[in-house]
């Protein structure tokens, strides 16, 4: 990757002229800097003028709020929009398809190409309806945590919004989560019922996910029924009377079911993410506050307009799933993408084929898509039609300048919006953003912060905030905003000790930023040990303890290296037990089996001993400095207890 990606000397990018003609586009609801400033201002300066108008202008509220906000970061008591009820599949569904049934919901594009499917907002309400009367008869009630093990199917979407019906909580697994992260999830939720598909298809490859399903679930006593979707007809084995088909129980009942109205603050989902510890964190968020971020991003960020169609490629597994794929485009009554393939199925032309074919007006990725793209080179993207697209999207981690520039050039042919939306699993909608037609863009930086979002850089050893526009240090957040999560499920110690603990008053981010002379923000990646492999969040603690699992290991120490592809990717280094051997790539099994293909490692050394203070705490950043070839910044080793075995590792590192 370039070094201009640490400088944040980039040359402007304006908005687009085409994007601010009425001839050739839709009138853009944010259209100038001005704009932008006069509003965030105000939703700074009286946040709940401006939420409160928000909410009862975006959301329809059964019974009205009265407070817009209450509680803080001081107390982690953190609450929006209390008395008002409303219900979240309503909002998504229901309304829209009252206003227009014939209004395209949901493109579906299946993994084989040609067996696209369009689903409107009627037949979207009476799938969600039908499916909520089955899950209500088998008991699922408002409060239940269901879990949502699903290929990128619209049944999964139904799953979703039925769930939200009922007023019961999601809790979605990405399926490509092996057996055993999934039970954990499961019975850290105390699930009692799970979604899942006979087998799921994805570039070409079929997964017999129902397997995984009935590993995971032989210690998880809790759950009671296994609802199956039938996805590629194949015999999959079934455990009476635990397990029941989807198509079967549809046909029992009607395609009507009225919505459980639930509070502002009731939880709409869980959502695992990696934390600095083994552990995954069971993030919650609630109904109002979530939905209402969700779209107002989905309208602002990505300016939305009716006609629009919103292709995000992301899994429904994560968090941009959640919010891009379904909740932000559905409550704004948008038409949204459903993408089950990859971007290189059946080769690396069909992101385009599907852009053109659908004239998608809104494409939103990963960086390691775009580089991965990049590398097949731009004669598959040239021979498309790609005049439909007026702003394109990166998210997930930072994008080196370079990548950005190629994105605008050939996927933007330079008369798109680029937008690099930074944001978090805990915030639940994008909060550093361009806004398309208001703010010009530099390469690397995600710019300034959406309306309510009151940034603040913190001094990491002092905990002072740098008030200079020129700034470094730690990104935190002054102010509690709609979609913030209120919870980690069953651990709100920890949820404060995370985020409100570390600099008191404020939600700690976890990353590291630069401000730059203009106040536009560039995040320069995690301070704890977080990695972030093509996009996927992942701990170094929960990596370790899979590989210690395994019956030789001793003790594993797992890193995040620059990459060129992927962002970082995972190198781990391992001790074995006395009188044991085993292989690298008996190792890297282990951790396929145990988090799941996505968490393999690159690279493994199998070594005599790893680097330890003298109080026995293994020092990564050593292992860090040794493979990125920097042993001449190897820093302070007063601390570490052998020195000799620098050149150990450094000689076995090099001879790999
Ligand atoms: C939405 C999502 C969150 C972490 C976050 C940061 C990194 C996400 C980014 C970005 C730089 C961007 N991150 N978007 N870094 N620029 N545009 O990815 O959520 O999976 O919870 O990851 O990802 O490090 O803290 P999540």
């Amino acid at each position: 990757m370039s070094t201009e990606y640490l400088s944040t000397e980039a040359k402007l990018y304006p908005v687009p002229k085409r994007l601010l003609d009425p001839s050739l586009s839709p009138t853009p609801h944010i259209n100038s800097i001005e704009q932008y400033k006069k509003l965030y201002d105000e939703s700074i300066k009286n946040p709940i003028g401006f939420w409160g108008k928000i909410a009862r202008e975006t959301l329809t509220w059964v019974t009205p709020f009265q407070t817009v906000f209450s509680g803080g970061f001081e107390h982690g008591n953190i609450a929006w929009f209390l008395e008002g009820r409303l219900n979240a599949a309503y909002n998504c569904v229901d309304r829209h398809a009252i206003k227009n049934s014939d209004k395209v919901a949901i493109i579906y594009e299946a993994d084989e190409p040609g067996q696209d499917r369009k689903i409107t907002y009627g037949e979207l309400l009476r799938d969600v309806c039908r499916f909520a009367n089955v899950l209500k008869a088998h008991g699922v009630k408002k409060g239940d945590i269901v879990t949502i093990y699903m290929p990128m199917t619209p049944e999964a979407v139904v799953a979703f919004l039925a769930c939200a019906r009922l007023g019961a909580v999601h809790s979605v697994v990405f399926a490509g989560f092996s057996a055993e992260s999934l039970r954990g999830r499961i019975q850290d939720a105390s699930s009692k019922f799970v979604i899942t598909a006979d087998e799921s298809r994805r570039g070409g490859k079929t997964i017999n996910i129902k397997n995984i399903v009935d590993d995971a679930l032989k210690e998880c006593s809790t759950v009671e029924r296994v609802f199956i979707f039938r996805r590629t007809s194949s015999e999959v084995s079934i455990i009476t009377p635990r397990d029941v088909w989807w198509h079967e129980e549809i046909e029992k009942y009607r395609p009507y079911c009225s919505p459980e109205i639930v509070n502002a603050e009731d939880p709409l989902f869980l959502l695992y993410t990696s934390g600095s510890t083994g552990k995954p964190k069971g993030i919650l968020h609630t109904t109002a506050g979530y939905l209402l971020s969700a779209a107002t991003t989905f309208k602002y960020v990505f300016d939305y307009h009716e006609g629009d169609t919103f292709a995000c490629m992301a899994d429904i597994g994560w968090v941009t799933g959640h919010t891009y794929i379904i909740y932000g485009p559905l409550a704004c009554g948008g038409t949204t993408i459903l993408f089950e393939s990859t971007p290189l199925y059946p080769t690396p032309s069909r992101y385009w084929e599907v852009v053109a074919k659908h004239k998608i007006t809104h494409f939103y990725t990963a960086p390691t898509a775009i580089r991965l793209l990049r590398r097949f080179g731009r004669e598959h993207i040239d021979c498309h039609d790609l005049s439909s697209l007026r702003i394109i999207g990166s998210v997930g981690e930072p994008i080196d300048p370079d990548s950005w520039k190629w994105y605008n050039e050939v996927v933007g042919r330079n008369v798109c919006s680029v937008i690099d939306t930074y944001w978090q699993t805990e915030t639940g909608s994008t909060i550093i953003s361009p806004l398309p037609c208001a703010i010009s863009s530099k390469p690397g930086s995600a710019t300034l912060p959406f309306f309510g979002i009151d940034l603040a850089v913190l001094d990491s050893t002092t905990g002072g905030e740098i008030k200079t526009t020129e700034a470094e240090g730690v990104l935190a957040i002054r102010q509690p905003w709609p979609s913030i999560a209120r919870t980690i499920y069953n651990d709100h110690n920890r949820y404060f000790n995370t985020y409100l603990k570390p600099y008191k008053g404020y939600y700690f981010t976890g990353d590291s930023v630069t401000r730059d002379r203009d106040g536009y923000y560039w995040i320069r990646g995690r301070v704890d040990d977080v990695i972030n492999v093509s996009g996927h969040r992942l701990s170094t603690a929960e990596i370790e303890s899979a590989l210690i699992f395994h019956p030789s290991v001793a003790e594993a120490a797992v890193i995040g290296v620059p990459d060129d592809l992927t962002g970082q990717s995972i190198q781990a280094f391992v001790t074995l037990k006395p009188n044991c051997s085993t292989d690298v790539n008996d190792l890297i099994l282990q951790v396929r089996k145990v988090i799941g293909p996505f968490a393999a490692p690159k690279k493994i050394y199998i070594v005599s001993d790893l680097p330890k203070t003298r109080s026995g705490k293994i020092m990564r950043r050593i292992l860090r400095k040794i493979i990125c070839d920097e042993i001449d910044q190897l820093g302070d080793l007063s601390t570490l207890s052998d020195p000799n075995l620098i050149n150990i590792l450094v000689d076995k590192v090099n001879n790999s």
